[in-house]
């Protein structure tokens, strides 16, 4: 099937609330001592003296992966370390049908595995299409560390895992395979709206010291083509982090991400002055406003900026973030942009 009309014909989970957010200038950031913010868009200013307390924060209700970050960076650990403790929670959940070992296979039967990482220090690393390693995000973490590139794909990133102690696993399940069985027997690409509860896993964490970091981890799409890559590996779409500003994390209808950069555009929005919620409502805006398309596919997006204020917001009723913070995990409902009911 051509492009355009593979993508119509296609649509994802969903969801939504708000969540009070204020804004932190950046301009006003810099003419303040280190770690001091003033908050524009809360009713009374805040001056923020203080580093936050360590957060996590995760798309979809991926409870226990957020308390398992939020625990690591309690601990004292650091932003990247306490993000990639997290997310494996879920890339080894074999009950987790859209992330890691057990995720749902591509039309032809080979689950695929896309991941991200980003570090405070702004080096990145990334593997797609990944067919035997369960962990790519701790995989994606030694491309960044043990290799000159940012991007491993396929047999190469396989290989390069096995050298660095990466097991050869099968990551088709009897259960992921069953579906799929099922699947071909009407095979219509056309995932529905809010159909999963669990999708891909992206995490944003800030440390005790302050600095910030994020993994973004996944299956792909449900049946998606052979080969076919989504958002969540692409730095700058499914993650971005710029430590002197804030992070933001994709899920969803990868394609509308990539074409808008989805990631990389809030922490810009961030930069000039925007709150995380504000943030990725205009994110989310963008998308919205070109077409109708919005209409069949979900796309959520978190951020979080340097002063601790999260934000959340996604196009569809059903989307939720986690929010770890001084020994609280909790579900966070999110605000969305389509309010009637289609
Ligand atoms: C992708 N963004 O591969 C991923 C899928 C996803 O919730 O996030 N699903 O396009």
């Amino acid at each position: 099937m051509e492009r355009r009309k593979f993508i119509k014909n296609t649509a994802i989970g969903t969801v939504g609330v708000t969540f009070g957010t204020a804004a932190i200038s950046c301009n006003d950031m810099k003419n303040k001592k280190e770690n001091s913010a003033v908050s524009e868009t809360s009713e009374k200013p805040v001056i923020a003296n203080q580093k936050p307390s360590p957060i996590a924060i995760c798309t979809w209700q991926f409870t226990k992966a957020n308390e398992v970050a939020g625990a690591a960076l309690k601990a004292g650990k650091p932003a990247l370390d306490a993000a990639i403790e997290g997310v494996e929670i879920e890339e080894e959940n074999l009950k987790n049908t859209t992330v890691g070992k057990g995720g749902a296979p591509d039309r032809e039967g080979n689950v695929t595995l896309d991941a991200c990482v980003m570090a405070p220090d702004g080096d990145c690393g990334a593997v797609l299409c990944v067919s035997t390693i369960t962990n790519v995000a701790a995989l994606a973490r030694k491309v960044m560390e043990k290799t000159p590139h940012v991007i491993l794909a396929g047999e190469g990133a396989e290989e390069f895992g096995y050298s660095q102690g990466f097991k050869k696993e099968n990551l088709l399940t009897e259960e992921s395979k069953k579906a799929w069985q099922e699947w071909l027997k009407s095979p219509e690409y056309k995932p529905i709206i809010n159909i999963e509860n669990h999708d891909t896993i992206g995490m944003l964490t800030l440390d005790k010291d302050g600095d910030i970091a994020g993994a973004c981890t996944t299956s792909g799409l449900s049946y998606k083509m052979k080969g076919r890559v989504g958002d969540s590996p692409i730095i700058g779409s499914g993650l971005f982090i710029d430590n002197e500003i804030g992070g933001a994390v994709a899920t969803g209808m990868g394609e509308e991400v990539l074409k808008t950069v989805g990631s990389f555009l809030i922490v810009e929005l961030m930069r000039n002055g925007m709150s995380p919620q504000k943030a990725c409502e205009e994110a989310v805006h963008r998308i919205v406003k070109k077409n109708e398309r919005h209409k069949n596919f979900q796309i959520a997006y978190i951020a979080m900026n340097k002063i601790g204020e999260t934000g959340a917001y996604c196009i569809h009723e059903g989307f939720s973030m986690m929010k770890y913070q001084d020994g609280t995990n909790e579900n966070v409902p999110v605000d969305f942009y389509n309010k009637s009911k289609i």
